[in-house]
């Protein structure tokens, strides 16, 4: 599993609304906002079933009703499509 790097790493993070940068590490990060605990957690579960099947994990914190995703490829040292796709498919779970 390669880097995304340059165009490429743009285009891809272009299609994620709400992911950003974080400072001083190649990773991507999103806060999501849920009407309460119960729907933050549910949305945790179902990321949690994915994200185990597809052998790659999300850094994540949780308080109240607010989530906060940290996602790089550690074995890469920094976003790959397996980022992407996780990343996507968190979105698609949090609606
Ligand atoms: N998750 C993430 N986010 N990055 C990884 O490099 C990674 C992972 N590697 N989950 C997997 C597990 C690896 O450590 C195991 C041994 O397959």
């Amino acid at each position: 599993m390669t880097k995304l790097e340059g165009p490429e790493r743009t285009a891809a993070l272009a299609t994620l609304p709400g992911w950003s940068d974080v400072p001083g590490r190649n990773a991507i990060t999103k806060t999501y906002k849920f009407g309460d605990f119960n729907e933050a957690f549910a949305f945790m579960a179902r990321v949690a079933l994915a994200a185990e099947k597809a052998d790659h994990h999300p850094e994540w914190s949780n308080v109240y009703n607010r989530v906060e995703v940290t996602l790089s490829t550690h074995d890469a040292g920094g976003v790959t499509k397996k980022d992407i796709a996780l990343a996507t498919f968190m979105d698609k779970a949090a609606r």
